[in-house]
Formats: structure tokens, sequence, C-alpha cells
């Protein structure tokens, strides 16, 4: 096993980054919940995987209306997870394993109940009041009619100090003012806190939104946006090989060479969506789903791919805490779980940026289906509500639902075929998929030809060939509905990635100079001339 040496700048291009939702990952304490120690218990396994970071989500003290996204304090580590002790010790065996953990960090919003918060309600000549924003009117006249991502109204009204506060997300999560010098030093001295723990960088929550105008209804993009990210890249973030990677749902490419600039003066790259957007309805929501074209997909991360070369840096996924799982998505989980999981992972791997793996993608893990009392997430339950009052129908919304809750992606990681599938000897907190005991861990370690050790293979793929990293990017065949091609080229080294989106048989005209070249993984054992259902294949040769 390769590490890569997190101490220079740049060593995340070469890295796969792991997600970890640690409610849903192990419990170690019989209570339900996922938790730190759990974390620790299962690094070798990460290790095995082959994974040099991972970006974990908010652990920090919350009261949890969002799962963690809603933060009380920035410098404690909330009950649920464990201790500030153990959180130190993630740190370390992490190093000792090759992994750097990367915090993630909620900079546009806090929780209600985080004293700042608590103090800003006091009055309006409270230091803290203005780390929020506010405006004036009656209980009965909101400033305007901008919704919240939620559901409902994005102000509230504080009658404790006669006014309205603003919330882009739930009204347990009120925006910070990020045109207050003083709240953004107190958020930088965060930062700093968790550097000095050891952390590897930082995962920035809708960082986009933090330039807002709220009188304005803009969200994100706002006009100070750049210029408050690159205060807070010199303030925070000054150490070069501290990772950043900035979510960012408004990004198009123009802006992410912004963010990911090389010259390092804002973040290290950008995990922006627009990929992902491509199977809901233009001007919608989520919910509103269509079919994904292919040619579609493949013309904009072909994009992406060749307009950020040498310009900035971007992040490739399709899986993450807020999205349903793609095997269920862009695959097929019924007849070719195994082989769809798989050609994606290929689809992507292959491509220039960092790659993350959603926990659980690594075993092909799948959507689940469930009744709408059985949800917990606050975005999917509103929606609901909503919808129905709007006389939506109701086996409509649950279809949406089904596809696309962000529960789907939050159920507990399927580790063995017995009880509570290993992850708690208590509750889970949440439903735990049924189909654990075909999908689980142990029968994927045990099993050579399984996603994960597809996963692991093409992890050691990235370390081994320089192409990977460097190599400019070319797309076959961009008008063909089923195939998904494309090359990488250094000087010295190419590959050709095909991929079968289909569960047809196909053939595929290998290009000449890829004659005789070498095969680097295939998801199918035995060979063939045609393009098997789902099939994926990277070939290679050097000059
Ligand atoms: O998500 C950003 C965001 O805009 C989401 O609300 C997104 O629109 C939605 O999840 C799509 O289904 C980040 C976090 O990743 C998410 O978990 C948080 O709930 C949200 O910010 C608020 O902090």
């Amino acid at each position: 096993m390769k590490y890569l040496d997190k101490s220079k700048r740049g060593w995340w291009e070469k890295a796969v980054f792991y997600e970890l939702y640690p409610k849903s990952f192990q419990d170690s304490n019989g209570d339900g919940v996922g938790d730190i120690r759990g974390i620790i218990h299962r690094l070798d396994y990460l290790q095995e995987l082959g994974v040099d970071a991972i970006w974990l989500c908010p652990v920090c003290a919350s009261p949890q209306v969002d799962n963690g996204y809603d933060i009380s304090d920035y410098c404690a580590i909330d009950p649920m997870f464990g201790t500030m002790a153990d959180m130190e010790e993630l740190i370390a065996e992490g190093r000792k394993r090759g992994i750097g953990i990367i915090m993630d960090l909620v900079l546009n919003h806090c929780s209600d109940q985080h004293f700042w918060f608590r103090e800003a309600l006091k009055g309006k000549d409270n230091p803290y009041h203005d780390f929020f924003i506010w405006r004036d009117g009656g209980p009965d006249c909101p400033p305007n009619q901008m919704r919240a991502t939620f559901g409902g109204l994005a102000w509230t009204w504080a009658p404790e100090v006669g006014q309205w506060y603003f919330h882009q997300f739930a009204e347990e999560q009120p925006d910070l003012n990020w045109d207050n010098p003083a709240m953004r030093q107190e958020l930088y001295r965060s930062i700093r806190f968790w550097v000095d723990k050891g952390v590897a960088g930082f995962r920035l929550d809708v960082i986009d939104q933090i330039g807002k105008d709220a009188d304005l209804e803009i969200t994100n993009n706002g006009p100070r946006l750049h210029e408050y990210l690159r205060e807070l890249s010199a303030e925070a973030f000054r150490e070069d090989w501290l990772v950043s990677v900035g979510e960012a749902w408004g990004a198009d490419i123009e802006r992410a060479k912004l963010y990911s600039n090389p010259d390092g003066s804002e973040l290290s790259m950008v995990f922006q969506f627009q990929h992902i957007c491509l199977d809901q309805e233009p001007g919608k929501d989520k919910w509103d789903m269509i079919p994904l074209e292919l040619p579609k997909l493949k013309a904009c991360l072909a994009d992406w791919q060749r307009q950020l070369h040498g310009k900035g840096w971007n992040s490739l996924f399709f899986n993450n805490h807020d999205l349903p799982r793609i095997v269920s998505r862009w695959g097929n989980d019924r007849e070719y779980r195994v082989e769809s999981a798989k050609m994606l992972a290929t689809m992507l791997h292959g491509m220039e940026g960092t790659p993350y793996i959603y926990q659980g993608e690594e075993l092909g893990m799948t959507n689940i289906c469930l009744p709408i009392e059985a949800h917990v997430d606050l975005e999917t339950l509103n929606m609901y509500g909503e919808r129905i009052a709007q006389g939506y129908d109701p086996g409509e919304v649950m279809a949406s639902i089904h596809a696309r809750s962000r529960d789907n992606a939050r159920t507990p990681i399927q580790w063995t075929a017995g009880k509570n599938t290993g992850f708690t000897t208590g509750d889970p907190w949440m439903p735990i998929n049924p189909n654990y005991t075909r999908i689980n861990a142990e029968a994927a370690l045990a099993d050579p030809d399984s996603v994960f050790h597809y996963y692991r293979k093409l992890i050691q793929l990235r370390k081994t060939y320089d192409v990977f990293h460097k190599g400019s990017f070319t797309l076959l065949c961009p008008e063909d509905e089923k195939i998904f091609a494309y090359t990488r080229d250094t000087e010295e080294e190419h590959i050709l990635v095909i991929c079968n989106f289909t569960d047809e048989t196909l053939t595929f005209d290998v290009p000449g100079n890829f004659w005789g070249s070498e095969m680097l993984i295939n998801n199918y054992v035995e060979d063939s001339h045609k393009l098997r259902p789902y099939e994926s294949v990277i070939l290679y040769y050097h000059d």
C-alpha cells in the first residue's frame, strides 16, 4: 500500500476520499447510533480499501435537527459521538494508517441553540445580535417571500427582539452574518482549533451561500463570496498542505476556476453538482424527475474535464449523504447490481479530479423503500407535508421519495449478515436495508469479485499510473446513447475507458492505437469481443 505524503501541497490530487456519515457507520456502545469509537474500530477496513482521507460529516455538538448540520459548539464533540479524547484518538489512529481526517465545517449557519444565537435573542444591543441576519417589521409582515430549502419561509419571527431572522435551511439553522468581521474571526478561531488537533483539512458546507444577500434574494454566488473565501483561506488555511473542499451547488465552470484556482488563493477543490442534476426537470427541484439522457451526462462531464484541466480541480462523485444510491439511480440494482456498480465506479475513477466514495458505495449498497412514517430526514418529511397539502397524488410523492430521499443514503452500513447487520447491538436509529443478508462487507471481503475489491483495484490504479492524475481528456462517440467512452493521455501514457450503460450486449470499435494494449481492469471475468450488460473496461499502453 502506498501512502501519500500529506505534508505536501497537492497530495489530494492523487488521493481518493471516503465520505463517512458517522450516525450510520458503526455503533460501539449499543445506543443504536454510530460513534467515533465505532469508526476507530473500522479503520482497518478503510485502510484495506486504500482511501487516503475520511471526510467526516459533522461530529460537533448539535441538537441534531439536521443530523449535525446545525452546530451548537464548533469546538466540542457531540456526546452522541463520543469525547474529544475519542476524536484525538481517531486522528492519531487514522494517521498511523495513512488516512487523514477532514472535518465538515458548517459556516453558513449554526444552530439556534448556539451560544451566539441565544445571546443574539437577548436584544439588539447584544454584541452577538449582529452575528445573524435580522430585519424589522411586524409579526405578520415578513421582509420578503423567500423560501427556505427545507420548506416554509426563509424568515422566522423572533418575539424576543421583535424582528425576523433569516435562515436558508430549517428555522433551527439561523444564517450567520458574514458581513460582520468579528463573526468571521470567531469562525476562523474554531477552524484553527481543529488544525491544531491535527486534521488534514476541511469540507465546507454550502460555502457558495456565505455571500448571500437576503434583501435581494440572492442565495449562492453573492457579490462578496470570493472576497470572503480569500480571507478565509488566508486566515484559517495557512498551511498549504491543508485540503479544503467547497460544496457549491451554484458553481459553474468559470466559478470553479475561482474556487480552485491553482494559485491557492481560495480552496483546493470544488464539489459541484451539475452532472448529478441532469435527471431532474430544469427549473424545478430534485423531486421532479426526468430520465437521464446519457449524451447530456457525457457532454457535461466532458466540459468539466476539458475546461478545468490545468486551471482548477474538481471532485468526482455520484453519491453523498444528500443523494440517493447511484446503483439504484443510474445503474440496475436488481439483475446487474454488481456489474453496474463497478461500471459506474470505472467511469468516474478514470477521470481527472479527486474521487469520493460515499460509505456503502464500495459495497454496492442500494436505495431503501420505506413508508413515510419510517422516514427521518426533515427535508423529506417537509416536502411530503407540503406536496400532500397542495393536492399532489400521494403515490407520485412516495415514488419521488423512494427515488430521491436523502434517507436512501443514510441507512446503517451493512457489515454482516448477522443481527442488525453488525452495526449495533441496540435498536438502530434508522431502518436497516433488508437486503443486508446478501449485501454486506463480510461477504464482499470474502469474494474476490466483489464491488469492494473492484474499488480497491481502481484506487490502486490511480496511484500506479500518472495518466489518471494528469492525462488530458477526450470524449469518444459523444452522441452514443448507450456507451460512455473516453481516453486520457499524457506524453507517455494512454488509457481508454469504455462503459456500457445498458443491460444490452453491444459492440464497440476500439481505436487502432489501443489494439494489443493492456487491460487494467474489467468488471467481467471471461474475455469477450462484445460489450456485455453494464460492462466496463480500462485499456492502457505507454509509448
Ligand atoms: O447541503 C446543501 C444543500 O443545499 C442541501 O440541502 C441540498 O439541497 C439537499 O440536501 C439536496 O437534497 C448541505 C449538507 O450536505 C446537508 O446535509 C445539509 O442539510 C445542508 O447543507 C444544510 O447544512
